[in-house]
Parts: C-alpha cells; structure tokens; sequence
C-alpha cells in the first residue's frame, strides 16, 4: 500500500470516528508528516471548547483535568485531552502519572487522551501540540483540554492554544510569585487555588488578589476558583468559570480574535521552524566563514531574498491578556 491509498484508508476511517484513526493521524503530524493529513481535515475543525490548564509541577493539574473530564462526560460532551511535559524530550514520566490520574477515562471511549513527546515538529512541541487539538477538534471532539507543566514561555505558548487558560496553583510553595514573574499571570482567564485542604490555601487566595490589583484587564477579569481536585470540591464552579469564559468569548466577540491570534501564532512557528533549518544550512556553509556576524546574517539573508533594513522595533507580544498597571 502507498501513501497515498494509507492516507485513503486513514481518512475514511477518520470520518468514521474511528479513536485509532485519530490516535495514528497525531502520530502522523508528530513525527513533522502531518501537512497534507491537516489540509485535508482543517475545514472540520473550530467547533470544540478548547481549555488550556497549566501550573507548577505537582500542583493537581491531572487530577483536576480528571474531574473536569468527568463532569464534561456527564455533560455528554466527548472529550480529548493533550498533555504535554516539556521538560523532558520523553513524556514517560508524565504519561505514567496520568495513566494513574486518567485511568478511569481510559476506558470511556467518549474521553481520548494523548501525551505529547515528540520534539520531531516542525513547529517544536508547541507545533506538535496544535496539530493533535486541532485533529481532535476535526474529529468531532467537543471539549479538548490541554494539560501542560507550566513554568516558561513554551508552556504559557501552549497554554495559548485554547480559548480559555486555567492556570492552577497551589498553597504554601511560593509558586505566585514565581508565577508572576514567568508572566502567566498576564495569560490566565481563570485562576485555580487546588489543595483547599492544605492550610495555607486562604492566604495564597488573598495572593492572587492583591497580584491582580496590580493588573489592568480589558474585557475580560480572571476568576479565582479554589478546588479540591481529589475529592472533587469546587470542580463544578470551576466548570461554570470556564462556561462563563466561553460565553464571554462568544458575546465579545473576542473568540475571533483568539482564533486568529492562535492561527497567525502557528502560521509564524511553522515559518520559523523552516527558516530556522534553512539558516543552520547556510551557517554550515562558506558564506559566513571569516565574516563579521553582522555581514553574516546580512549575506544569510541575501540568499533567502531578504533585504536587510534595520530590524523593527517589536510589538507587545500578542498573547498577554493582562498588563502590569503603570
Ligand atoms: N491534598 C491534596 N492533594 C491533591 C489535590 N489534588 C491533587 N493532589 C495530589 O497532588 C499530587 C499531584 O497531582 P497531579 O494531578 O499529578 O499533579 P500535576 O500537576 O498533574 O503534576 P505533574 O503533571 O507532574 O506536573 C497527587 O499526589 C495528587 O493526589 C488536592 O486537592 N489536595
Ligand atoms: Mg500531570
């Protein structure tokens, strides 16, 4: 069989909703393979709630995402769930832990969980990461979250992949002020203190506020939510957040934006990501040996067809909800 008749196959039994077609076409797009399977599919994407859950290691992202499986489940909505470690180039350690968290899910054929690893991407892990939402969502997968450990900008980059962003902390380990200075403040639409039953959980909610007293919004101000994610506590008023988020979106009007805001966001990783191989080539190559680094990248960019004016100044990165009040 050639490629072509396995991308017939594989496409065919995508439509028929077949878990296994949608478990291969994301390995298709992870190894860096997946352009023409997402040509093919992209027009049936851009129905499913896509929420993003980042936070510390260990603060109950996988428990949480659990419970928030279960009452989407009890919605009847189908679900997917992506979750991403990008600390590691191997995602065993992260794929263990849900296997642990997940594991009633995983016998739901209404709930399809993937755990992200490759590095193979184009686009990088954040590239990988959109391809299996936007998969899902073509799939006909009605809310998809995405579970990723959040302390650097690739993490809040994938975290931005959704319409909404939950950013989950939790009491008694300083992770606030970490948080604010990594800028995820800026990128949370909801904010989860997980771990009530942890005794400082009160004062890491009085945290958040006095944190966000420092923020200006428009539109849209951040819920606070405090959970218990293993018991279930609070699960169903984080749910009504991220429905009142949604509904915000869509009244706004600003899902558009976000939708074109992650579309361009991709669009420029993929350009990037070939411009970033084409330039290693040429770095490899005589042009630049003995050259200042300046005439370097000029001569580099000659060859790609680039004229070299001065760089422009760069805009405020268009992920940032928030800004610190001046
Ligand atoms: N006391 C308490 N423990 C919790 C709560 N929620 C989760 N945990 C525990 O915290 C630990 C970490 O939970 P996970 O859900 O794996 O956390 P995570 O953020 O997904 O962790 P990583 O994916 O490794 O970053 C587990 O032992 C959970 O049982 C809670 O509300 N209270
Ligand atoms: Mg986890």
């Amino acid at each position: 069989m050639n490629d072509a008749d396995g991308d017939a196959v594989l496409l065919r039994d995508f439509a028929a909703r077949s878990p296994r077609a949608l478990a291969r076409a994301i390995s298709v797009a992870e190894t860096g393979r997946g352009a023409e399977l997402i040509r093919r599919l992209y027009e049936r994407a851009g129905h499913a709630m896509t929420i993003g859950l980042t936070g510390p290691p260990g603060v109950g992202k996988s428990t949480l995402g659990s419970a928030l499986v279960r009452k989407a489940r009890s919605l009847g909505k189908s679900v997917g769930v992506v979750s991403v470690d990008p600390s590691s180039p191997f995602s065993h350690g992260a794929l263990l832990g849900d296997r642990i968290r997940l594991a009633e899910h995983f016998t739901d054929a209404g709930v399809f969980i993937r755990s992200m690893a490759s590095r193979g991407h184009l686009g990088g892990l954040a590239g990988a990461t959109a391809d299996a939402v936007l998969l899902m969502d073509a799939f006909g997968k009605e809310v998809i979250l995405i579970e990723t450990v959040g302390v650097g900008q690739s993490e809040i980059e994938i975290a931005e992949l959704a319409a909404t962003t939950i950013v989950a902390l939790q009491p008694g380990s300083g992770d606030s002020i970490q948080v604010l200075k990594a800028g995820i403040m800026e990128v949370a639409d909801i904010f989860v203190v997980n771990k009530a039953d942890h005794p400082m959980a009160n004062q890491l909610k009085r945290e958040i506020r006095s944190m966000m007293e420092m923020l200006a919004f428009s539109g849209w101000v951040p819920e606070l939510v405090v959970t218990q994610a293993i018991s279930g506590a609070g699960v169903d008023d984080l749910w009504r957040a991220v429905e009142r988020h949604a509904a915000y979106l869509q009244s706004s009007g600003e899902i558009v934006e976000r939708r074109r805001e992650a579309f361009a966001h991709q669009v420029r990783q993929l350009a990037l990501g070939t411009l970033q191989r084409k330039l290693d080539r040429e770095l490899a190559s005589e042009i630049v040996a003995g050259a200042d680094p300046y005439s370097a990248a000029r001569s580099i960019l000659r060859t790609f067809g680039v004229d070299t004016e001065e760089p422009e100044e760069g805009g405020r990165p268009s992920h940032l909800r928030a800004s610190v009040k001046g």
